[in-house]
């Protein structure tokens, strides 16, 4: 029996490129599953992309709380595919959550944190850095809530704020081969450092 999946969690700003790697890394990986938050198809999730089409107005308290609720609901899954030596690559995760409520009037980032407090911790987050000014020269801003340059400013220096020992900052404004190429190094790398190795609690 080998050991246990690696959990790897694609961060960044909107247009950075994360669901392109995400599928790529996926893809080059062997026994790998990919996983996004927020993860719409349940009725958590549901709620929050009405939420993010502007269908549905919340309160930001309560709309943080729903995007931690749909990474708990998930929790379990998550555990026992890494047990079974899946590796698992996430598109967005708790940091995200942080980063975007942060960015509003009067959230502080370490309160943020607290529903999130004892998740799967992640392995390795790739946090693919791109400024906004180019992010947005990729495809226009769509319609949905937070896609406005200003409050995207915001985020990018909340997810500077979240650096741990597990992030490497990867150059975004490459090619998405080279992107690739970096990612696909450092995966390779930790895998087998961590089949052995307990999975540690987020932010605990
Ligand atoms: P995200 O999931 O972070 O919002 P996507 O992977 O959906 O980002 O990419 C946003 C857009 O930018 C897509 O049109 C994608 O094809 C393009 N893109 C992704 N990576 C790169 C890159 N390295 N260079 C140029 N364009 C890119
Ligand atoms: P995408 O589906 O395009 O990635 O956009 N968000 C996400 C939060 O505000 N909090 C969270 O916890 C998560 C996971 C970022 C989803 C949008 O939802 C925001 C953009
Ligand atoms: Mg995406």
């Amino acid at each position: 029996m080998t050991g246990r999946g690696a959990l790897i969690v694609m961060e960044g700003i909107d247009r950075s490129g994360k669901s392109t790697q995400c599928k790529m890394l996926v893809n080059a990986l062997s026994k790998a599953k990919s996983m996004k938050f927020p993860d719409r198809t349940t009725a958590t999730g549901n709620k929050i992309d009405q939420y993010l089409q502007r269908k549905l107005e919340l309160d930001d308290n309560e709309i943080h709380n729903l995007y931690s609720k749909n990474r708990w609901e998930k929790e379990k899954a998550m555990l026992d595919d890494l047990e079974k030596g899946i590796t698992l690559v996430v598109d967005r995760y708790a940091y995200s959550g942080v980063a975007y409520t942060g960015a509003k009037p009067g959230f502080d980032l370490d309160k943020c944190k607290e529903p999130d407090v004892g998740l799967p911790q992640p392995d390795l987050v790739f946090f693919l850095d791109l400024k906004v000014n180019t992010a947005a020269n990729r495809e226009a801003f769509g319609g949905e809530r937070y896609e406005q340059t200003d409050f995207q400013k915001k985020v990018y220096a909340n997810f500077l704020k979240l650096k741990s020992k597990e992030w490497q900052v990867i150059d975004a404004s490459r090619s998405i081969e080279e992107v690739n190429h970096d990612i696909l190094n450092s995966v390779n790398n930790i895998l087998g450092k961590v089949e052995k190795k307990p999975i540690g609690k987020l932010w605990a």
